[in-house]
């Protein structure tokens, strides 16, 4: 097992397109171990690939919710290739965060239900419908393989003041460390 680093902004591979995978061999399966780990080292619910610099269209999702006071059994759901089916006209909004944006957190809208297709890591199609945090989270996560992150559906002015208080983290963090 490896745990890989993250890329953080404004690394401009964050905005690469990611492309289709077509080999379903055992480098995928050590690339796709390795996310697992680094999402759950990162206490990440989400990775996508080109987070760890591979422009591949693979992510791993694990919401790991569990009871008040329980720790959430793991169960690291994987989704290459994935697409979005028929997006509801509702809208939903959901504090978002990204390990690539780390500690910043804004408010987006997205379709509240999708369904979704994607292939397993044997190459097999399964499609779902989804809400709730998993929609919301599926959504972030097809974002990267666009080279979007979520502050790219602020204004300006919110993405601006997000990037600051970065920095400002980032100057404090250098000095105290
Ligand atoms: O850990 C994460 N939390 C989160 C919270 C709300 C909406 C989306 C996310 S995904 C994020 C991990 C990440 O950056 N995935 O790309
Ligand atoms: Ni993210």
């Amino acid at each position: 097992m490896s745990i890989l680093p993250i890329l953080e902004v404004p690394d401009a591979r964050l905005k690469t397109v990611s492309v289709p995978v077509k080999e379903f061999d055992a480098e995928l399966k050590t690339l796709i171990e390795d996310m697992t780990d680094t999402m759950y080292d990162a206490h990440g619910i989400g990775l996508a690939a080109i987070q760890v610099g591979v422009p591949k269209r693979i992510l791993v999702i694990d919401l790991q919710e569990a009871p008040e006071g329980e720790e959430a059994e793991k169960n690291p759901r994987v989704f290459i290739n994935p697409e979005i089916l028929d997006p509801s006209e509702e809208l939903a909004g959901y504090k978002e965060g990204c390990l690539s944006v780390p500690e910043q957190y804004a408010d987006v809208e997205r379709p509240a239900t999708i369904r979704a297709r994607w292939q397993d890591i044997d190459g097999k199609t399964h499609e779902e419908n989804m809400d709730g945090l998993m929609a919301t989270c599926l959504q972030h996560e097809m974002d990267h393989l666009e080279g979007i992150l979520f502050i790219d559906h602020l204004s300006r002015l919110k993405r601006q003041m997000v990037l600051k208080k970065l920095n400002k983290m980032r100057k404090e963090r250098g000095v105290a460390a």
